[in-house]
């Protein structure tokens, strides 16, 4: 009997609203103004440190972002406000995120030629979740009308590879026989829109997998899952400090620390050595040649960093449709990078064909999934 496990299905539910990198800075700037003209005493006797402005072309150069979609612009361009203005939902109505994950799980459920009622498992694996309790996972079960459980899990950049992997695992247990793997990134919530390091970095996005045995999988284009790995190492360089505590300090409840924050540069320096190690040694020990993958589907944080990798693993020249961009248009949306990527760039790809899935990030985090197209 073949015990393969394969995504079998991909979905992604793009947001209706978008930014573009000019019209953040141009907020950004108007805000610097407001703030330095507010403080203009304190920053003259030299109590208070100017603000500087934010530019398009440092954003691009160092990041590679262009452009980013968010589920609600309200808000986040005024330099009053600068947060997007969500309109909170009654408790018998869809819940944002489970709105999100139902269209993106839609698409893979129709891609893997499968009803909700196939499903056993859904698993909400994204960097926040809008509440603790009910899982959104398990709202997303009923209004779907999947079978069996669900749950959700936060693994910040990491948690759809890691998502996938306990998927395999629940699967190979007899825990669950067709799982559905959700991440819908509300990042622009937890986005300082006042800090110039970070402000331009996030976009809003949901994806979907579905992770079902081969035998018996109806989808035209299954991928089958040859190897996985995941890892993890303490560092304070990428933070929230957002969490249920934070009522209980009333007064540093709303401080910029219990936003997203990060030390770039660092994160830069230290994740790069982790990946490569990370993915020597999973190449080494499934007896597999970084030159075997036909296409890497890259966690998509920063284009600079992605190059570096392509160029560790496959040497130069490699053409771009080999590790595909989509940073650029989307911006980082945390766990959903690596599976936007895979979800719109598997042309070209025939039978025997690997791949690799990779997403990097908070934590550190590192989760790496070989394909193969059967
Ligand atoms: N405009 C103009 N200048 C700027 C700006 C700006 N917006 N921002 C910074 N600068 C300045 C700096 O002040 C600095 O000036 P100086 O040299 O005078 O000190 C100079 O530009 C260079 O700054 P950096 O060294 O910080 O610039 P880098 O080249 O390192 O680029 C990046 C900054 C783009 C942030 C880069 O370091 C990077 O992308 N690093 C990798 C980060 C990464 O991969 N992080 C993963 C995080 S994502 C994740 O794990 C998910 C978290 C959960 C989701 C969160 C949802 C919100």
């Amino acid at each position: 009997m073949d015990n393969s496990i394969v995504i079998s299905g991909t979905g992604l539910f793009t947001p209706p609203e978008s930014i573009s990198n000019e019209e953040l800075v141009e907020s950004f700037n108007a805000f610097v103004d407001l703030f330095n003209r507010q403080h203009e005493g304190e920053i003259s006797s030299g109590h208070v440190e100017p603000l500087a402005y934010s530019s398009c072309e440092f954003i691009e150069k160092a990041s590679g972002i262009k452009h980013r979609y968010v589920m609600v612009r309200d808000g986040i361009l005024d330099p009053e406000i600068m947060m997007p203005l969500m309109d909170e939902r009654a408790a018998d109505s869809l819940s944002v995120q489970a709105e999100m994950g139902l269209l993106a799980a839609q698409q893979a459920l129709a891609e893997a030629d499968l009803d909700a009622a196939d499903i056993d498992l859904v698993i909400v694996a994204c960097a926040y979740t809008q509440r603790a309790y009910p899982a959104v996972a398990i709202e997303i079960q009923q209004a779907l009308g999947c079978r069996g459980f669900g749950f959700d899990m936060q693994v910040a950049c990491s948690s759809a590879t890691f998502g996938v992997s306990a998927a395999q695992g629940l699967i190979q247990q007899g825990a669950a026989s067709r799982v559905l793997v959700i991440s819908p990134e509300i990042c622009s919530a937890q986005v300082n829109y006042r800090d110039r390091d970070s402000h331009f970095i996030f976009g809003d996005v949901a994806t979907a997998m579905v992770v079902e045995r081969l035998q018996g999988c109806r989808s035209h284009l299954p991928l089958q899952i040859i190897g996985q790995r995941c890892i993890t190492e303490y560092s304070n360089n990428i933070r929230s400090n957002f969490g249920f505590l934070n009522r209980c300090t009333p007064a540093t409840a709303y401080a910029a620390d219990k936003l997203f924050h990060q030390q770039g540069r660092k994160v830069f320096k230290e994740l790069l050595p982790m990946i490569y190690s990370h993915l020597d040694s999973q190449f080494a020990d499934a007896g597999l040649e970084p030159a075997m993958m036909k296409r890497l589907w890259l966690h998509q944080a920063n284009i600079n960093m992605n190059q570096f990798v392509v160029k560790k693993l496959l040497g130069e020249d490699v053409p771009p449709d080999m590790a595909p961009i989509v940073l650029d248009t989307y911006a980082n949306t945390a766990s959903a990078g690596s599976v936007i990527a895979l979800h719109k760039c598997r042309e070209g790809l025939r039978s025997g064909d690997m791949g690799l899935l990779c997403s990097f990030g908070a934590g550190y985090s590192i989760g790496s999934i070989i394909l193969k197209t059967v």
